[in-house]
């Protein structure tokens, strides 16, 4: 039987201030984040198109900001650019686990929980532009991907690795979409001084 909610399974941090009062963020932490699950499958376009807008939603949001805002660190945590960058850098996680979807796979791929990727990737180091096209450009073979599926398979549940819940194909559409807004919000909250 399935549960209608789960604990978010990801225990990254996402660069939360919480040393400083002054400068504490307003986004709430996404490892504490519950997702109700209990929605219709029929909701799925509503979620693709989602995924679909997030490169336009951040390349507006950075389009006119200075690289010094970009790139700053506030008590040492990610910058808009790293943020963006860590956008980038889960796109083959989210591809991994429509296809397990897809291919019949027994489980969910399991995620890196340490951000190891991102804390590498020094994304402050390269042109915006070049994370905005990368982004843009796995996120369009993402979406191109969901929409080449037959409605019935958004139904199909897969367990999901650490928390052993079904998750449906629609749970985890939606569970990126969470996570694309969680990152923007971020990004918000750091580029709009
Ligand atoms: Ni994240």
């Amino acid at each position: 039987m399935r549960t209608n909610s789960f604990t978010q399974p990801e225990s990254e941090d996402h660069g939360r201030l919480n040393t400083c009062p002054s400068a504490m963020s307003q986004v709430p932490k996404w490892f504490e984040r519950k997702f109700d699950l209990s929605f219709p499958v029929e909701l799925y376009p509503n979620l693709c198109i989602r995924l679909r807008g997030t490169p336009a939603r951040l390349e507006e949001l950075v389009g006119d900001r200075s690289r010094e805002v970009l790139v700053q660190k506030p008590e040492g945590k990610w910058s808009a650019q790293e943020h963006a960058g860590h956008l980038f850098d889960l796109e083959p996680l989210w591809m991994a686990r429509v296809e397990d979807f897809v291919l019949g796979h027994s489980e969910l791929t399991v995620a890196d929980l340490s951000n190891r990727k991102t804390h590498e990737a020094n994304h402050n180091a390269r042109p915006m532009g070049e994370i905005l096209a990368g982004f843009r450009n796995a996120r369009l073979r993402l979406v191109d991907y969901l929409h080449k599926q037959d409605p019935t398979s958004f139904e199909q549940s897969l367990l999901h690795p650490r928390l052993k819940q079904p998750m449906r194909l629609v749970d985890h559409v939606y569970f990126v979409a969470e996570h694309d807004d969680h990152h923007l919000a971020w990004i918000w909250e750091l580029t709009s001084g």
